[in-house]
């Protein structure tokens, strides 16, 4: 039975004098579950998942070891999760039992009763209880076997849709990806607990910018209440950086907004990493009625964020401003940290990032809406978050059922999410436009003309009109992008305006020096596979020999032809390698110089804004295009990423014949540098060096100059530049440039 140790809610904590109108008791801890074919329950981890439970009580083997994925059946048995708990010691008018995230379609019974359905794992579900026994309730979470219940979506849908997951707001990834095992299972995997309160229930909170001036900053605190009953409130925003004017209101029965304009007089601005500091205020939220109060504590960052799409010369500009200065954003893609979702290490990961010098990430559109600590990792670590909705590389279907369960996901986390700093871009989907118009899905799928524009048509209303919509009733003023990317990598108009994903290195198996002719506004996609770290492929390999192409290496690589691919290029950058270390370290080497030199091109380019490659983790133990493996493990291109994203970069490279020099800083302060370029021959002797001395200013500074190669050393390609970049005795970038392939 559930220990009745009521944990009000931290964010709700109660002083002594004034009664809570609000609390929270967990209803995690003695859960069981059983599936149709067992004869008996096994205890449960709640939250978390079917299949880490079977793991656990040693009913299968772990899918991540060895080559066990390839037996790993699931999907198809439905599961009864069930927990016995006593009546919280709270005594409310109002109370409901809440369920942050079911995966994916359950039915609810509590004491034999049935609650009600969930059928989207984005979304939180809240049921009313208010026949609660004293003693052992008993809790049933009925879920169905999410293959199952495709099958009846399919069966039911009027047209072929090129990916059967489209159909289930389930996370895309777990249907199988290239980098992620096929593994549709099902659990309660996140928070479940009984709220209580009086008067009203607080739905969510935020402090939006309105505008920044010299001296002061214009505020709006906003608060999103759903109210049961008319009441007299007085609001409190209690701060020691700030001063707020107590405010009294009535509050009206229904889900209302209500504004708090404010100010703050000489703000202490938030910043993305690098460009400053990422200060948060804190401030704690006081609503007190006559039954009593509630209270939150809330962290907030006093920055405007904007994507900048101007029309230029070349096309449409495609850039971050970040308190009215433009920001080079550089990061990667984060997908989900475990397949089963029950493993993560956000604040591991997040220091990663800032280590190697992130300012942003991109949440992609396949996987989930992350837990609430990421978003409040990156509002104090200063990452920015390119937002997508959980949407990707399928088509959707446009009935009613379908379209008012995504619209209840996406207020759910818009008002879930808005409020933190870190929030820079939300966006549509990843690549259904790109999927449309370019993957031949109409001919292979072969609709008639009508059936292919009403297909495309209810795409374009879910992504261009119904979510919008609701960003915009909801008063969101963060930037909203359809899909991503902009154009497909065929279009000439990938390279001139909008995002681009570019995959003519790898899925096109051009050479890593097409990037520079592939340049677009603002790269969001591109990378290359590599294995994982030796300690990360021995402890999959529990013992088993660690060999090229043997079962578990196959069953870890989920591309179709990802080891082909690595082999050659590995062939074409460094040589071939057989024994299996040489193999996997090379193949990060490979990795690390082709991402490495994309990232440090990128840079240099005026008319490119930023650069997030595919991806910076992984959700098992995969060969894929991550430069932190499963385990945490950075890879060799978390090393290059991070010199090649450094606040001070500097670069080398042949274009049109000549030899380029380059030095870029996005440093928030000016400063005189000294750039020291050394000549070394075939034998490593010193034959000419020269120094420069730079002023680089603040924010955005960009040099480019032609390097002239001594003369001593046209005649041959084995020779070296040594470029070192410093500032009195400190060293703030190296680069080594070789003339030939190694
Ligand atoms: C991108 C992503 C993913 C995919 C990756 C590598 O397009 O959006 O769909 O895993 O390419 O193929």
């Amino acid at each position: 039975m559930i220990g009745l140790f009521v944990s009000i809610f931290l964010l709700f904590s109660c002083s002594k004098t004034e009664k809570p109108i609000f609390e929270s008791v967990s209803l995690l801890g003695d859960w069981t579950f059983q599936s149709e074919n067992m004869e008996n329950s096994f205890s449960a981890e709640v939250p978390g998942n079917y299949v880490m439970d079977l793991v656990a009580h040693e009913l299968i083997p772990h899918p991540y070891m060895k080559a066990n994925v390839t037996d790993l059946q699931t999907g198809r048995e439905d599961v009864i999760y069930s927990c016995e708990f006593d009546k919280p010691a709270m005594n409310f008018p109002y109370q409901e039992l809440v369920f942050d995230g079911i995966d994916t379609y359950a039915e609810i019974y509590l004491n034999g009763k049935h609650l009600g359905s969930t059928n989207n794992m984005h979304r939180q579900f809240r049921f009313p209880v208010d026949n609660l026994k004293t003693k052992s309730n008993q809790l049933e979470v009925r879920i169905s076997a999410p293959l199952n219940v495709l099958d009846s979506l399919i069966a039911e849908r009027p047209l072929v849709l090129p990916e059967d997951f489209a159909h289930m707001r389930k996370a895309a990834f777990q249907f199988g990806w290239d980098w992620a095992p096929e593994t549709p299972s099902l659990g309660i995997w996140r928070d479940v607990r009984i709220e209580g309160y009086d008067d009203f229930r607080l739905i969510s909170s935020w402090v939006e910018t309105q505008a920044i001036h010299d001296e002061s900053a214009e505020l709006m605190l906003v608060v999103k209440l759903d109210v049961k009953k008319e009441a007299e409130l007085t609001l409190d925003f209690q701060s020691d950086d700030f001063d707020f004017a107590s405010q009294t209101l009535s509050l009206q029965a229904g889900e209302s907004v209500y504004h708090f304009p404010f100010s703050i007089e000489n703000p202490n601005l938030w910043y993305p990493n690098g460009m400053g500091n990422p200060f948060l205020y804190q401030a704690k939220l006081k609503m007190k009625t006559n039954n009593g109060v509630s209270q939150k504590n809330m962290n907030f960052g006093v920055r405007t964020i904007e994507l900048r799409r101007e029309k230029d010369s070349i096309g449409e500009s495609f850039e971050f401003v970040v308190n009215g200065i433009p920001v080079f954003a550089k990061g990667a893609n984060y997908v989900p940290q475990d397949a089963f979702l029950t493993e993560k290490n956000h604040e591991k990961l997040l220091q990663s990032c800032v280590d190697a010098n992130f300012n942003m990430l991109r949440v992609w559109g396949g996987g989930i809406y992350e837990d609430d600590d990421f978003y409040a990792l990156c509002d104090s670590l200063g990452i920015m978050i390119w937002q997508d909705f959980m949407f990707a590389c399928a088509l959707y279907p446009g009935d009613d059922r379908f379209l008012e369960n995504v619209r209840h996901e996406i207020q759910y986390q818009t008002d879930r999410l808005r409020g933190h700093t870190c929030i820079a871009l939300w966006c549509g989907n990843n690549e259904v436009k790109n999927a449309w118009f370019d993957w031949g899905w109409q001919s292979v799928f072969n609709w008639s003309a009508e059936d292919s524009t009403r297909i495309w048509n209810q795409n374009a209303f879910l992504f261009n009109e119904i979510i919008p919509k609701i960003l915009l009733e909801s008063g969101i003023e963060t930037d909203y992008l359809s899909s991503s990317p902009v154009w497909g990598w065929g279009h000439d108009e990938s390279l001139t305006e909008g995002d681009n994903h570019y995959w003519g290195v790898w899925w096109g198996e051009e050479p890593f020096e097409s990037y520079r002719e592939h340049t677009g506004r603002f790269m969001s996609e591109f990378g290359f596979q590599s294995w994982p770290t030796k300690a990360s492929l021995e402890k999959f390999h529990q013992g088993e020999p660690i060999e090229i192409e043997s079962e578990i290496m196959k069953a870890h690589q989920r591309h179709p032809f990802g080891d082909r691919l690595i082999r050659e290029y590995m062939q074409h950058y460094f040589g071939n390698y057989e024994n299996p270390q040489e193999f996997a370290e090379m193949s990060q080497t490979v990795q690390a110089y082709g991402i490495g030199e994309a990232i440090r091109w990128f840079r240099t380019q005026p008319k490119c804004s930023g650069s997030l490659y595919w991806q910076l983790n992984d959700c098992w133990p995969a060969i894929s295009w991550s430069s932190i493996d499963y385990y945490g493990e950075w890879k060799a291109l978390h090393f290059a990423v991070k010199d090649a994203y450094a606040p001070y970069m500097v670069y080398a490279v042949e274009v049109d014949s000549k030899l380029i020099g380059y030095l870029v800083s996005d440093a928030p302060e000016g400063r005189n540098l000294t750039l020291s370029l050394e000549w070394f021959d075939e034998k490593g002797l010193l034959v000419f060096s020269e120094i420069k001395s730079i002023c680089a200013e603040a924010y955005n500074y960009r040099d480019e100059f032609v390097l002239n190669i001594p003369k001593s050393l046209l005649s041959s390609v084995d020779w070296q530049l040594k470029m070192t970049l410093s500032a009195g005795n400190e060293t703030l970038a190296t680069y080594n440039y070789f003339p030939a392939l190694f």
